[in-house]
This record gives structure tokens, C-alpha cells and sequence, in this order.
């Protein structure tokens, strides 16, 4: 047996009654609900950046957490011991996925080529762990925003070697993502936006944002890569105003640049907020296109606004969440991805695991309460009813496309006026709360 990192042992489920802090009370991996285990359908990952190269910076002061395998050795030397520290956490908390950008897993070279030469040597390490583990890799991705040369974007960056810098760097990522198997790549645009029009050729500028994600498909194919690429919008920060703003604005730009049928979306709840959007809305979104890939599971601050990357713990909003995920068929190749970091106080190793047991019991508890909704079918034969003059008469034929404003004209003036008919929208809110509590 390796050395042990964390002093804590698996954590398993004791079920609603315990009191012990490090034991799931809904969360039960092996359950099979449906005909399948709560860990195929809730498909847990965990976020290497904020787990593992969090440290507590924030604008005002530099990290509080250190973790004992960061102390000693060269870069790459903490690289790898970071990535079995990080293996025995994803099995102990009992997570079948993780997710990376190229350079949270390794560190960047004083060359692109080192970076590259560095991002090969620890995917050769996580290739071995992930055997060992059976724990797979849902996404991969590339940190297109931290360094120096992206700080005018990426990909919309008005110098075209920045561009071709950042084609290279997916390029090593896709290569990385394909030999771990991971079922996803994901494009986060962070520095994909602008801070002033007044220095911004917005129209060229998406552009070459839409020329580069075809660079990426026609690269995937070509290496026989085939996970799903995902869009994660997110409407600002760190840029004033990011392209990908949220996924309405995400299915313009996909389909203006005949992208659709290679993309789908990976929503984040707290960029869901920072647009103006409750986290349902933009599940409900992207499902309406049949483009729901996977979920950045987090929450925000009400009273904050910025992306505070907070663990879900909101068993109502991430209920309803679930309801249209469940409603939309799953996620398919996605999963529940914790992009969400301790606060900066949490300094303690056993944090971490509390953290993710919160938020994976909060998952697991709304997952069962959505089943149960959907089963009793309250809510969704009050919209079908909601509905039903259109599923015969005159509202068939609007839907059917047979009815014009002159047929529809010549029979409402014949008609008396509509009838009002309530919301019931506090009805719903109680039948909601009789679920919950
Ligand atoms: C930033 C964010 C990213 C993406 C991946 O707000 O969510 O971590 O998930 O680049
Ligand atoms: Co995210």
C-alpha cells in the first residue's frame, strides 16, 4: 500500500441517522435505484483545481491551506505525488470521476515544449493511477486564462501567435484528454470576452473563437478522440463581458457557426446566478436543444456577487436542478462535477472531505426527492393540463402549423373573451415544500 496522505478512512454510507461527520447519510454508492447504482446515475467527479491547487488566495491575501505532500521536491517531483494523494481522496471519498486542466496536473515549462514534455510525464502517472483505481477522468481541459500571454483572451486574443499558442496547448490537452479516456473536453472561456469596445473587434473576435472550437473538432476526429466537447458559460469573471454568456447565448453562437451538433453544455449553478438565472432555467435551456452535457456543481452567495464557488448544500434549489435533469433524460456521457473550493478558513485536510460529503448527500438526497416528484406526477399533470387546449381543437392545429392568423382570426372573433385561469404558482410552491420538509 501506497503512503497514506489523508488520516481518514473511506467513507461510507451509514444512512440518515448517523452523527458521524465522515459518513454519508444519503449518498449510498451501491444503491441501485431504477436499475442502476446511484453512482452510474450521479456520476460524482472531483475538481483537480480547486482540490488540489487550491490554497486559499483570495484579492485581499495569499493561501491558508498547505498540504504535507506540497513541501518537499522539485515541481515535477510534487506533480506526481500531488496526483496519488489526489487518486487515494477520489477513492475515499468514493468519487468514480476527476477533472483537470493541463495545467493544475502539471506545471508549465519555461517552453511550450517542456510544458508539454511535463503535461506527458504526470498523464503517463494518472493513466497508471486511473488503472489501478478504476477511477475514470470525465473531462480534461486547458487553463486558457492564468497565464501572462492569455490576459487579452485566447483564442479571441488580437494577436494571432496568442491564438496559435493557445491551438497548440488544446492540442497537447486533446491528446492528454484522449489517452485517459475521458469522456468530455471542455471549453470554459474565462478571457473569451472583453473588458472595452472601445479596443475590441467583437464580430472578428467571435470569429476566431468559432475558427478555433472547428480546429478542435477536426483535431478530435482526426485523432479518433470521441468524448463530447462541452461549452461552460459563465456571463463575466474575470473578463467584463465573457461571449459565452450563458447557454442561450451559447446555442446563438453554436448554431450562427455551425457548431451545434459537436457541442453541448457544461452548466455551473454559480455562473447560472452571476447571468441573472436560476440553475433549473439553464438545465431547462440547453435540454429544450437536446444540448444538456454535464453539471459544474456549485453554488453561489446570495449577498456576493461574484463566482464564490461555494458546495452545493441547498437540498430545495439543487432539487429542482435535478427535476429537469431527470426530466431531460440524464446526462449521458456528463456528470456532477464539484467545481466548488473550501472557503478560505477551511484549512484542515478533513475539510475537504466534509466539503464533498455535503454536497455529495445533498445531491443524492434532491436525486431521490426528484424521483419521487416525477413518479407522483402532481407536478407534471398540472402542466399538461396546464397545456391541454392545445392538444386538441384550434391549439392542435397552431401546433400542427395548419392554423394561420387569418384561419385563427376568422374563429376567435366568433368566440367569447378567454377565461382567466389561476397559476396555482402557491400551490405548486407548498406541494414542492410537502416533498421536502
Ligand atoms: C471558472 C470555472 C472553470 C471551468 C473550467 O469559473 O468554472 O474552472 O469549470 O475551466
Ligand atoms: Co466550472
Amino acid at each position: 500500500m501506497a503512503k497514506q496522505n489523508f488520516p481518514i478512512k473511506k467513507i461510507e454510507y451509514e444512512g440518515p441517522e448517523t452523527d458521524n461527520p465522515l459518513a454519508f447519510r444519503h449518498y449510498n454508492p451501491d444503491e441501485i435505484i431504477g436499475g442502476k447504482s446511484m453512482k452510474d446515475h450521479l456520476r460524482f467527479s472531483i475538481a483537480y483545481w480547486h482540490s488540489f491547487r487550491g490554497v486559499g488566495l483570495d484579492p485581499f491575501g495569499g493561501g491558508t491551506i498547505t498540504r504535507p505532500w506540497e513541501s518537499k521536491g522539485s515541481e515535477m517531483g510534487i506533480a506526481l505525488k500531488r496526483m496519488d494523494a489526489a487518486f487515494e481522496f477520489f477513492e475515499k471519498i468514493q468519487a468514480p470521476y476527476y477533472c483537470f486542466h493541463d495545467r493544475d496536473i502539471a506545471p508549465e515549462g519555461k517552453t511550450l515544449g517542456e510544458s508539454n514534455r511535463n503535461l506527458k510525464t504526470v498523464v503517463t502517472h494518472a493513466k497508471k493511477l486511473q488503472k489501478a483505481t478504476g477511477i475514470k477522468l470525465l473531462w480534461g481541459t486547458a487553463n486558457l486564462f492564468s497565464n501572462v500571454r492569455y490576459m487579452c483572451g485566447a483564442a479571441t486574443n488580437p494577436d494571432a501567435h496568442v491564438f496559435a499558442y493557445a491551438a497548440a496547448q488544446v492540442k497537447a490537452a486533446l491528446d492528454a484528454t484522449k489517452y485517459l479516456g475521458g469522456e468530455n473536453y471542455v471549453f470554459w472561456g474565462g478571457r473569451e470576452g472583453y473588458e472595452t469596445l472601445l479596443n475590441t473587434d467583437l464580430k472578428r473576435e467571435q470569429d476566431h473563437l468559432a475558427r478555433f472550437m472547428h480546429m478542435a473538432v477536426d483535431y478530435a476526429k482526426k485523432i479518433g478522440f470521441k468524448g463530447q466537447f462541452l461549452i461552460e458559460p459563465k456571463p463575466k469573471e474575470p473578463t467584463k463581458h465573457q461571449y459565452d454568456f450563458d447557454v442561450a447565448s451559447g446555442i446563438a453562437f453554436l448554431k450562427t457557426y455551425k457548431l451545434d451538433k459537436h457541442f453541448k453544455f457544461n452548466i455551473e449553478t454559480n455562473h447560472a446566478t452571476l447571468a441573472g438565472h436560476s440553475f433549473n432555467h439553464e438545465i431547462e435551456v440547453a435540454a429544450a436543444v437536446g444540448m444538456l452535457g454535464s453539471i459544474d456543481a456549485n453554488t453561489g452567495d446570495t449577498l456576493l456577487g461574484w463566482d464564490t464557488d461555494q458546495f452545493p448544500t441547498d437540498v430545495k434549489d439543487i432539487t429542482l436542478g435535478m427535476i429537469s435533469i431527470l426530466k431531460a433524460g440524464g446526462l449521458g456521457s456528463g456528470g456532477l462535477n464539484f467545481d466548488a473550493k473550501l472557503r478560505r478558513p477551511s484549512i484542515d485536510l478533513d475539510d475537504l472531505f466534509l466539503a464533498h460529503i455535503g454536497g455529495m448527500d445533498t445531491y443524492a438526497l434532491a436525486f431521490k426527492v426528484a424521483r419521487q416528484i416525477l413518479k407522483d406526477k402532481k407536478f407534471s399533470s398540472f402542466v399538461k393540463d396546464r397545456y391541454s387546449s392545445f392538444d386538441s381543437g384550434m391549439g392542435k392545429e397552431i401546433e400542427s402549423g395548419k392554423a394561420t392568423f387569418e384561419t385563427l382570426s376568422k374563429r376567435v372573433i366568433r368566440m367569447k373573451e378567454p377565461v382567466p385561469v389561476s397559476g396555482k404558482q402557491e400551490y405548486l410552491e407548498n406541494l414542492l415544500n410537502s416533498y421536502l420538509y
